[in-house]
C-alpha cells in the first residue's frame, strides 16, 4: 500500500529537520525563516508537539533585546547558499542582537503567539512539564511591544513594515508604487543563489532585487533601530497587522492560562480591529495597504486585503466573504485561492506572490471562512488544499486554476498545513 497523504507530509518535516528547526526548503532556503517555523509548529504539533515546541524554541533563541524575533535564523555553514546572508547582515555588530546567533535584522509576520497557543493546546501536560507558556510568554510579549512602540511609524495604531520581505508576500503588488520611489542601485554585489532551485520565471526580478538591497542596506546601516526619518518604504501590511491581532486573542488565552490578565491583550486586539478598519476600500469589497510616506491607501485586491476576515469581530465579515468567494478570488474558478486579484489587468498567475496560490493563504482563508460560520466553504478549500498539495509533491505554490506546481518543492508549511488539515477538528483560529 503507497504511503498515505499524512505519511508523505510527515516525511517531508522530517528531511527539512535538522535537529532544532525545520528549514523551509532544503535548497532555496537553507536556514531558519519566522513565520514558517510558527506555520510550520501550527502542523507538526499533530504529530510531535514536542519537537514543535522546539521549533518555536529555537526561532525565540533569536530574538533581540528590543523584543524583535527576525525575519531569519542563519545556518553559518550555508551562508554561500542564500542571498543576503549573515556577511550581509553582521548583526552581532549591532546593539541588543543575541550573541549566539546570526540573524537578519528584518522581522515577519507576527503569527508566534498564535502558533505557541495551538503547540500548548496539542498537549498541555507535555508543555506544562517543559514550562512552555512560562518561558515563552515573556518572549511574546516583549515582540509586540516592539511591533506596539517601535514600529508604529504611521502613528495611528498600526504596525508598519520595512521591506518587502517583512510582509511574507515579497513581490506583492501592494508594494509596487512604494518600491518604485527606492533606488536600485545598493553598494553590494547582490548575487542570486536562489535561481539555483527556482525558476527565474517564477521569482522576484532583478530590478526588484537591486531595490530589496538598497532598502536591506539602509536599514543595517542605521543599526536597525527604526529611527531613520526619511526611510522611504513604510507600510501598513493588513495581513501582518491581521495576524498581530489573533496573536493578541491568542496571547488573552496564554495569559489567562498562567493565571495573569488577559484584559490588556482583549483590548488591544480590538485596538487593532478598529485601526484596521482605516485601511478597508469599498471599491474592491477588502483593505488595502496603506503607504505611511505618501498617506495613501494602495487599492488593489490582494489575499493580504481579505484576512482580515481572520478577525472574529470584523464589521465587514460578510464584505469579506463576499470577496473572497467571488470573481477576485475563488469565484474564478480557482481551485485555490489566487494571490492576487483574478479581475487584475497585471495578474501573473506564476509568478510569487503576484497571482500564485499560496497553501498558508488557503489555510488562513479557510480558517478566515470557518471564523465567520462558512465551514461548507472552508472544508471545500482544505480539501482543495491537501489534494494539490499530495499530487504535487508539497509545492511552495500552485498556479491557482491549473493547480499546476511551483516554486520549490517539498516545502514545510505545505507539509505541515497538510497535516493540520487533515487532523484538525473543524476550521476555527484556537481549534
Ligand atoms: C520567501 O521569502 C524569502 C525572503 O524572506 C525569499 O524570497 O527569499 C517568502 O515566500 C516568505 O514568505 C517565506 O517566509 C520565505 C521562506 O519560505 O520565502
Amino acid at each position: 500500500m503507497p504511503p498515505s497523504v499524512a505519511a508523505r507530509a510527515i516525511s517531508v518535516l522530517e528531511a527539512n529537520w535538522t535537529g532544532s528547526h525545520t528549514l523551509p526548503a532544503t535548497g532555496l532556503y537553507p536556514h531558519q525563516w519566522s513565520w514558517d517555523s510558527a506555520f510550520i509548529a501550527i502542523g507538526l504539533r499533530r504529530v510531535s508537539p514536542r519537537r514543535a515546541g522546539q521549533e518555536l524554541d529555537a526561532l525565540l533563541a533569536g530574538q533581540w533585546a528590543d523584543g524583535r524575533i527576525p525575519q531569519i535564523i542563519f545556518d553559518p555553514h550555508r551562508d554561500q547558499d542564500y542571498s543576503p546572508g549573515s556577511q550581509f547582515w553582521q548583526s552581532r555588530t549591532m546593539p541588543g542582537s543575541p550573541d549566539v546567533v546570526d540573524t537578519a535584522g528584518l522581522v515577519q509576520p507576527p503569527n508566534h503567539a498564535w502558533a505557541v497557543w495551538k503547540v500548548h493546546a496539542a498537549d498541555p501536560a507535555e508543555s506544562t512539564r517543559r514550562s512552555f507558556l512560562e518561558r515563552t510568554y515573556p518572549q511574546l510579549l516583549a515582540w509586540h511591544e516592539y511591533l506596539r512602540t517601535r514600529r508604529d511609524r504611521g502613528g495611528r495604531g498600526l504596525a508598519s513594515i520595512v521591506h518587502p520581505w517583512e510582509s511574507g508576500t515579497d513581490n506583492s503588488p501592494l508594494w509596487d508604487d512604494a518600491l518604485a520611489r527606492v533606488p536600485g542601485t545598493p553598494q553590494h554585489v547582490f548575487e542570486r543563489p536562489d535561481l539555483l532551485h527556482a525558476n527565474a520565471s517564477e521569482r522576484p526580478s532583478d530590478r526588484e532585487y537591486g531595490r530589496y538591497f538598497w532598502l536591506a542596506e539602509r536599514y543595517r546601516d542605521h543599526n536597525c533601530d527604526d529611527q531613520d526619518t526619511e526611510y522611504p518604504f513604510l507600510l501598513e501590511d493588513p495581513l501582518f497587522n491581521s495576524l498581530y491581532a489573533i496573536s493578541e486573542l491568542a496571547l488573552a488565552r496564554i495569559a489567562s492560562e498562567l493565571g495573569r490578565d488577559p484584559e490588556p491583550h482583549l483590548r488591544r486586539a480590538s485596538e487593532l480591529t478598529v485601526a484596521l478598519g482605516e485601511l478597508f476600500v469599498e471599491s474592491i469589497g477588502s483593505y488595502g495597504a496603506r503607504d505611511v510616506t505618501s498617506g495613501q491607501v494602495v487599492a488593489k485586491a490582494t489575499i493580504n486585503g481579505v484576512l482580515p476576515l481572520l478577525l472574529p469581530d470584523l464589521p465587514t465579515a460578510e464584505t469579506l466573504i463576499a470577496t473572497l468567494l467571488g470573481p477576485r478570488f475563488l469565484g474564478s474558478g480557482a481551485q485555490l485561492v489566487p494571490s492576487y486579484d483574478a479581475t487584475a489587468a497585471d495578474l501573473e498567475p506564476e509568478l510569487y506572490w503576484r497571482g500564485p496560490a499560496w497553501f498558508n493563504m488557503a489555510w488562513l482563508a479557510a480558517t478566515a471562512l470557518g471564523v465567520h460560520g462558512r465551514q461548507d466553504a472552508a472544508e471545500e478549500l482544505g480539501q482543495n488544499l491537501v489534494r494539490l498539495a499530495d499530487v504535487n509533491d508539497f509545492p511552495e505554490y500552485v498556479e491557482p486554476w491549473i493547480g499546476s506546481p511551483h516554486g520549490t518543492r517539498r516545502f514545510s508549511w505545505t507539509a505541515a498545513l497538510t497535516l493540520e488539515t487533515l487532523r484538525h477538528d473543524g476550521w476555527g483560529l484556537f481549534e
